[in-house]
């Protein structure tokens, strides 16, 4: 008896769905960008002449991409079968096909407009994990052949093909339904995260009631590689623990205030962006962010002051803390008081520079307080609000070693020149940003080669809740040159030279940086 050819092909579409599944789910964690399958068909749309994409349309109407996706399949499947037999015949023939179909996969999610190489990474995890699927369960295979035709003379009367067999079919069926669970619940992850875009989109910002100032033209510096004064959405840090960006309805989206108040408070998203919303410029950093690091950005914040919610809802007396909570079950410690201060703007935010909160900065609805690191404080896609005391709760990171309460330290980061870059003699830019969140930066100096502090120049500050501009010019003369940094705020603290890690509650010392000059 021989084993028939179609169970080599079965093979070859189990590993390739083991190879979609895979490349599906690790896309959930890049984004969606890097899902072959979606790159692929955006890819054939953009390269099939027109006649032919209008053709499908006029024989399928808006099941087109329905079609194409059948199109694709039957075609993947059927490469698949052809590598699942070459595998079975000349090993490692199978394999190199399956890794050329992944290969151009991760071609097609690279090269579409606005993709990063990470986008890559699912169809090359994909394809490695759909080739060990492809290898082993071919041995597997031929394990069940030999048993049934064992090479050499002779009729096995008395061996049995049974337990071979069933280890076969095992490891298919297994991989097989594991595939298409895998993938099918990754691809529901996925569409929930579409579904919530497509909401977004459809909404527009509400508008302020109490507008920021705009943007000074002075706070920005014209020193090329300087870090910008509003970040972009697009370039803002982002720090969570979720796996997957929650996917919250703003018409399901709800915050309970409760805890050790005299009135439980409700808000809807409909109450919310009724009333009267505040723009403020604030700088958001992480504990992380080492010395010299860029978890740190700022921007133009709308939103509903915490102060005010709270009056509403009363805190008692002895509470000294707001544990927010996430839709996602992290929580941050916020001290009660700073988030009472009538003159600090800690915002129940919607808005991000002029946009809704992208959905990974907090969609619908996020914490920001000034002056206070975000694991303390910047509670994305929040849902609650605990009024209780430090002795009572811990937060998160409090509960792995952090600190409980995470002012953000006086720092200061030198932009320009870059690390390493070559810089040519002469009158040379030494620009960076300096923070020292609702305080306010008072002066930044900087140091060459161990000499003089020299005073920086600065911009003008946004407001004391942000970052500000420096410069310096440099008459750089030949050589390796080492700048140094160091940042003074309005109390008169000029940061350590000391330098401490980001645990427990943010990093200190002087950004430093060595240049050639030619
Ligand atoms: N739900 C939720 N919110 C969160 C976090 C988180 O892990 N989950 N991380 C916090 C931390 S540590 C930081 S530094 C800021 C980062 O905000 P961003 O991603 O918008 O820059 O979000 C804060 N809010
Ligand atoms: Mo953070």
């Amino acid at each position: 008896m021989s084993i028939p050819r179609g169970w080599a092909a079965l093979v070859g579409i189990v590993a390739a769905a083991v190879t979609l599944a895979v490349a599906e789910l690790v896309s959930v964690m890049v984004g969606p960008g890097g899902s072959p399958m979606v790159a692929v068909g955006a890819w054939v749309i953009d390269l099939v002449p027109p006649f032919v994409k209008d053709t499908v349309i006029a024989l399928f109407g808006t099941a087109d991409k329905i079609v194409l996706i059948g199109v694709l399949a039957l075609l993947v499947a059927g490469l698949a079968a052809l590598a699942g037999i070459a595998q079975y015949r000349r090993p490692p023939l199978g394999v190199v096909l399956l890794a050329v179909v992944a290969g151009i996969g991760a071609l097609a999610t690279v090269t579409r407009p606005d993709s990063s190489g990470i986008d890559a990474l699912p169809s090359v995890i994909g394809m490695l994990a759909g080739a060990a699927v492809l290898m082993l369960t071919t041995v597997r295979l031929k394990a069940w052949r030999d048993v049934a035709a064992p090479a050499g003379e002779g009729t096995p009367v008395a061996v049995s093909t049974a337990p071979s067999r069933r280890a076969f079919l095992r490891m298919v069926g297994v991989t097989g339904v594991a595939a298409v669970v895998v993938g099918l619940g990754s691809r529901a992850f996925t569409a929930a995260t579409a579904a919530v875009s497509a909401v977004r989109a459809s909404r527009t910002l509400p508008p302020p009631a109490v507008a920021a100032p705009p943007v000074p033209a002075s706070a920005s510096l014209d020193v090329p590689g300087l870090s910008p004064v509003i970040t972009p959405n697009a370039d803002f840090y982002r720090i969570d623990t979720a796996l997957q960006v929650p996917s919250v309805d703003p018409a399901e989206w709800s915050l309970r205030i409760h805890g050790m108040v005299e009135e439980e408070v409700v808000i809807t998203w409909a109450q919310l962006i009724a009333l009267p919303l505040e723009e403020h410029a604030v700088t958001l950093s992480c504990v992380s962010n080492e010395v010299g690091g860029d978890l740190i950005g700022t921007a133009m914040w709308l939103g509903y002051p915490l102060r005010e919610l709270l009056k509403r809802a009363m805190p008692q007396a002895g509470a000294d803390m707001v544990l927010s909570r996430s839709i996602d079950g992290f929580t941050a410690s916020s001290p009660l008081e700073v988030l009472q201060e009538e003159d600090r703007a800690c915002l129940l935010a919607v808005g991000m520079n002029g946009e809704l909160l992208p959905l990974d900065h907090g969609f619908p609805v996020r914490m920001v307080v000034p002056g206070l690191y975000g694991y303390v404080s910047a509670t994305k896609w929040v849902t609650e609000l605990e009024v209780t005391t430090y002795d009572a709760e811990k937060a998160y990171w409090s509960t792995r070693g952090w600190s409980e309460r995470g002012p953000i330290k006086t720092e200061s980061r030198i932009d320009v020149p870059r690390s390493g870059q070559s810089v040519t003699a002469g009158t040379v830019a030494v620009a960076g940003v300096a923070w020292a969140p609702h305080t306010g930066v008072a002066k930044v100096e900087v140091q060459i080669d161990g000499g003089e502090w020299r005073e920086a120049r600065l911009a003008q500050a946004v407001n004391t809740d942000t970052w500000v501009q420096w410069v310096l010019e440099w008459d750089a003369a030949a050589g390796s040159h080492e700048i140094a940094v160091r940042a003074t705020d309005a109390t008169g603290y000029t940061q350590t030279e000391d330098e401490a890690a980001p645990a427990p509650d943010g990093a200190t010392g002087w950004h430093r940086r060595t240049v050639s000059v030619s």
